[in-house]
């Protein structure tokens, strides 16, 4: 399949190109690197040393013979979209450019306006340019299980069934995020499900919960090959963090009481998933969701995981909760359904110790690189 991979540099990006090329698909990439600039303007960088594109590819076909076609420019430019997609002729859009920080989006105007234009512009960019030059295109969206945000009562796969004086229908489930990076989400959710009742589009969006991990089937033998890998406040997810701040022998930090549970998954999942839904793909004029995650922790469990995992390495991990700087429940229900990608073929990797210890050893070897003033940066959601 011809698939066109958008935020193509990004943590998620680079590691699909390498999935999807070493599982038969031609694959183009497309990224204006805004994730190294928002960066390099807030003073943080990748645990490793990330290649750009065209060195990431180079090295990929080197090791592989494997080509993945790089194309630096933004989506939010009309004229850099019609030149990709006219060239590339896609069969099946995967869509990761967006700006995918919470504390990001919650830190000013300018970042609260780059986040809304930046998501809501691109995704309506795609959907355009699927509708005038690739119009059989299927899209695979990446959503966030914090469109749902965390209500107090089961999450379904992104439709509910509802009976209303004697009556029944069914709706998307009700969203209502924590921050503006996850309503921006929401938007994208909800122009998707628009043109795709307009137009007819093929849409699968993937409500994934936070990822975890570095290894994939694919860079094992490469560090160079790694994805970009955040553990700042900014742009590091929870346990990418807990593991790099247990090496770099700094308080774990959980932020309030703990209880806060999320749906998480193994980057190696995430791979999966995608690959299964290109290869599954929804209907003309289908909006399919899937709840992408395979199994749930609360902050404190990760915490305690990680103190556990990270003392029998010998390393002297401690625990300190920190005063909150988000607006969000510490401590409630939550049951996200998620059977949809396993009803594909998904079969999830778990969260093991091995795999903890494996990734802190890792790190360990990075430990000269972690700077302790990027673990807490001090994002008041007020
Ligand atoms: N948290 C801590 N301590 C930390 C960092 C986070 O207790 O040092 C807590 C947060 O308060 C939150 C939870 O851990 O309750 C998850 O935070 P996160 O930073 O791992 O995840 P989040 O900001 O929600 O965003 C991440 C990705 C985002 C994706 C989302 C899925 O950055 O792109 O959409 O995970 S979800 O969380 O299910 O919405």
């Amino acid at each position: 399949m011809r698939i066109l991979i958008l935020g193509g540099d990004g943590y998620l990006g680079w590691p699909t190109a390498m999935h999807l090329t070493a599982h038969g698909h031609d694959v183009a990439v497309a990224d204006n690197y805004l994730r190294r600039r928002i960066c390099r303007e807030e003073d943080t960088e990748s645990l490793f040393d990330t290649p750009n594109l065209h060195e990431r590819a180079r090295l990929w076909r080197e090791a592989t013979g494997h080509d993945v076609a790089v194309h630096v420019g933004d989506l939010m430019d009309w004229g850099f979209c019609e030149r990709l997609f006219k060239d590339f002729a896609p069969e099946a859009v995967v869509h990761y450019a967006e700006q995918p920080s919470a504390p990001y989006s919650m830190k000013g105007r300018r970042e609260a306006m780059l986040t809304l234009s930046n998501n809501l512009e691109v995704t309506a960019n795609v959907i355009f340019a699927v509708r005038e030059f690739a119009p059989e295109a299927h899209i695979v969206k990446l959503g966030t299980m914090g469109e749902y945000g965390t209500p107090d009562i089961d999450i379904e796969e992104g439709w509910i069934d509802i009976e209303h004086k004697g009556r029944s229908d069914r709706f998307l489930f009700p969203r209502q995020a924590g921050s503006l990076y996850h309503t921006t989400k929401i938007m994208d959710t909800d122009l998707l499900w628009f043109y795709v009742r307009m137009w007819g589009l093929a849409v699968t969006d993937l409500m994934q919960g936070p990822v975890y991990g570095f290894f994939t089937e694919e860079n094992a033998d490469d560090e160079r090959l790694f994805p970009f890998f955040n553990y700042d406040e900014l742009f590091g997810t929870v346990l990418n963090r807990f593991v790099v701040q247990a090496v770099a022998g700094y308080p774990l930090t959980v932020f309030g009481k703990g209880g806060q549970t999320r749906g998480f998954l193994d980057i190696r999942d995430t791979l999966s998933c995608v690959r299964l839904a290109l290869e599954q793909p929804a209907a003309k004029g289908e909006l399919r969701i899937f709840n992408q995650l395979t199994e749930t922790f609360s902050v404190n469990t990760l915490a305690e995981r990680v103190q556990r995992v990270g003392k029998g390495l010998g390393l002297d991990v401690a625990v300190k909760s920190i005063p909150n700087p988000r607006l969000e429940a510490e401590e409630h229900y939550y049951n996200p359904v998620h059977t949809g990608l396993l009803d594909l073929g998904l079969t999830p990797n778990y969260l093991t110790d091995d795999e903890l210890a494996h990734m802190m050893e890792v790190v360990l070897a990075k430990r000269d690189r972690i700077q302790e003033h990027q673990f807490v940066r001090n994002v008041g959601w007020k």
